[in-house]
């Protein structure tokens, strides 16, 4: 029902675009029952990139890995389903891609991720990561649209 329906942000990472992956993971989000409420083509600045994964500012994989994010470009979905988040990130597998080899061999990050750092796709981890990263990503009007589409929805 349309009340439990909630929203996360899905990237596809520059080592899916440039090995031509971006229509076999959209077909896959289509077929588990996404919808794709906006889509977009981006070059992330290193800034925005280091803004993003900001909860990792500090360890030892944070320069490469905003530098590589920040490197080519990317493609970002928000999507949409019941338990979006904990559904997306069950599509997307384990975090190390040779790992999800082992363990979840048909899941997005085995089948189209290049090892635990280059691993094709983002996945939200909770609602306020969601918020967050819809924003920072298509801009603070987007969640103005969710909040007015949200009242429309209560009206009828
Ligand atoms: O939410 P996830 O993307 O599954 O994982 P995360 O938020 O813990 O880490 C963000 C990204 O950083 C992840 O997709 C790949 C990379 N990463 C995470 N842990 C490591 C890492 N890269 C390296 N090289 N080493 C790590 O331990």
């Amino acid at each position: 029902e349309a009340a439990s329906l909630s929203r996360t942000l899905a990237l596809i990472k520059p080592d899916a675009m440039k090995a031509n992956h971006k229509d076999e993971i959209i077909s896959k989000i289509k077929e588990n029952g996404f919808t794709i409420v906006q889509e977009q083509q981006l070059l992330l600045s290193k800034e925005k990139a280091s803004m993003f994964y900001k909860e990792h500012d500090g360890k030892p994989f944070y320069q490469d890995l905003t530098n590589w994010m920040s490197s080519a470009p990317i493609y970002a979905l928000i999507l949409e389903k019941q338990d979006a988040i904990q559904s997306w990130r069950d599509l997307m597998g384990p975090t190390d891609s040779n790992k999800a080899r082992d363990t979840e061999p048909n899941s997005i990050r085995a089948l189209f991720g290049t090892d635990g750092s280059q691993n094709a796709t983002h996945g939200s981890d909770s609602q306020t990561s969601a918020d967050r990263e819809i924003a920072l990503i298509f801009g603070e009007e987007s969640s103005v649209e969710k909040e007015e589409s949200r009242v429309v929805q209560v009206q009828g």
